[in-house]
Parts: C-alpha cells; sequence; structure tokens
C-alpha cells in the first residue's frame, strides 16, 4: 500500500483513455484517490485553472498541486510511490518506455482519429496508414506477454487506448482496423490484458462506452457537414 497517498486527486472523464491510464497506474500502485469527473464541453474553473496550458483532462492534483498530460503523470505516479514500478529501471529500458509512449500518442492516436473523422478514400488511407503503425506494434510484442514483457508496464498502460478505444471504436466505425489475422500479437495481448485484474477494474464498461463512442461520432459527422 503507498505511504504517500493524501490529497490525490484526480479531474477526469470517464470515457477518455487518458484518464483512464490514470487510473490503471494509481491503482497498480494501491494510491486511494478522489475522482472528480470533468465535463469536457463545459469545462470547471478548477480544470481551468488547473491546465491552463492545454485545458484538457487528465489532472492529476497531489496535495493541491497539478500535474498535467497522462504520459507525464504516469511518470510522476512512478516517482512518488515507488512500489509496483510502472518504468523499467534500466536508463536504456526506461528511454525505450517513454519512446513506445510517444509513439502510441503521437503517431498511431493521431493517425487513427483520422479514420473517425474522415470519410470515403481518405478513411481508406486513414485505416491503412494505422495499419502500418500497428505493425510495428505487432512486432514489439513477438515473444513477449505484455508490451513491458512479463509484467504490465508503462507502454501496456499507454497502449490501452489500442486494446480499449481504438478497437472499441472499430466496432461503431464498421472498419475492422485490428483485424485478428493481421494482428494476432496484439489479439493475444488484449487477452492478457483482460487477465489483469487492475485492467478490468480499470476500463470502461463496453455497452456504455460503445454508444459514448457513438454519440461522439454523430457529433463529429455532423460538424463535418
Ligand atoms: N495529450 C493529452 C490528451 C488528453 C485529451 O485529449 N483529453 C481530452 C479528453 S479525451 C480533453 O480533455 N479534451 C478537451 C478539449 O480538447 O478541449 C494527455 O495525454 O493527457
Amino acid at each position: 500500500m503507498a505511504e504517500r497517498s493524501e490529497e490525490v486527486k484526480l479531474l477526469g472523464m470517464w470515457a477518455s483513455p487518458f484518464s483512464r491510464r490514470v487510473e490503471i497506474a494509481l491503482t497498480l500502485k494501491g494510491v486511494p484517490y478522489e475522482f472528480s469527473e470533468q465535463d469536457i464541453a463545459n469545462k470547471s474553473p478548477l480544470l481551468l485553472q488547473s491546465n491552463p496550458v492545454h485545458k484538457k483532462i487528465p489532472v492529476l492534483l497531489h496535495s493541491g498541486k497539478p500535474i498535467s498530460e497522462s504520459l507525464v503523470i504516469l511518470e510522476y505516479i512512478d516517482d512518488t510511490w515507488q512500489n509496483n514500478p510502472i518504468l523499467p529501471q534500466d536508463p536504456y529500458d526506461r528511454a525505450t518506455a517513454r519512446f513506445w509512449g510517444r509513439f502510441v500518442d503521437e503517431q498511431i492516436y493521431v493517425t487513427a482519429m483520422k479514420v473517425v473523422g474522415k470519410v470515403g478514400e481518405e478513411k481508406d488511407a486513414a485505416v491503412e496508414a494505422t495499419r502500418d503503425l500497428l505493425k510495428l506494434l505487432e512486432k514489439e510484442l513477438v515473444g513477449k506477454k505484455f508490451l513491458g514483457g512479463e509484467r504490465l508496464g508503462f507502454v501496456d498502460i499507454v497502449a490501452t487506448l489500442v486494446a480499449f478505444w481504438l478497437m472499441r471504436t472499430e466496432e461503431v466505425v464498421g472498419v475492422k482496423v485490428v483485424p485478428v489475422e493481421m494482428f494476432p500479437e496484439i489479439h493475444r495481448w488484449v487477452k492478457n490484458l483482460l487477465d489483469v485484474d487492475v485492467i478490468k477494474k480499470c476500463i470502461p464498461p463496453e455497452d456504455e462506452h460503445l454508444n459514448y463512442i457513438r454519440a461522439r461520432m454523430d457529433r463529429l459527422k455532423l460538424k463535418s457537414v
């Protein structure tokens, strides 16, 4: 159980993969926290004050001090509560984990968002581009239970975005972006993730989540016409 767990508050949003990452990390460490659900369409003064640069969730408030950006928050949590380490100890392995974490957000997420936002040929191109990136992740999983090796680690937590956002979104978009024949390792990894109690506890309930994604996509479509 964590020692320095007082006054931990998470400004988050239940359906956000970025917010869920932080919940996974806090839960893995056994850090008790207060969850404050935020309306991102009508941002609270506390959110705007805590993350004036990006004005986004998640924000972790530790003894009143705000930390923003989920990858930064994960590292802060790992530095502050050192039980059940999330990042590897070896400097090279730590750098590699950070590299793949950024790859998920800066490449996979950004490209996969275009699958949601585009139509016709542009959508097909976005699917292909997303698959090209996922093939690199697929290769990283060969011979490993998790992206972190035998144990769930930093990259796994970050890549839950692929497992529980992208792979759920594809059901709504109606395009199999991550077909099992093409990505057997990713599918095996998702099964392994689902065997981890903390993951099971910290991912959004599927039906509610699919409804949320569907409604969000309808709003996106309305905006683009
Ligand atoms: N890079 C950020 C992304 C966070 C993010 O995109 N949050 C979304 C919710 S999923 C948000 O707060 N959106 C509000 C907005 O864009 O105004 C992170 O890793 O924390």
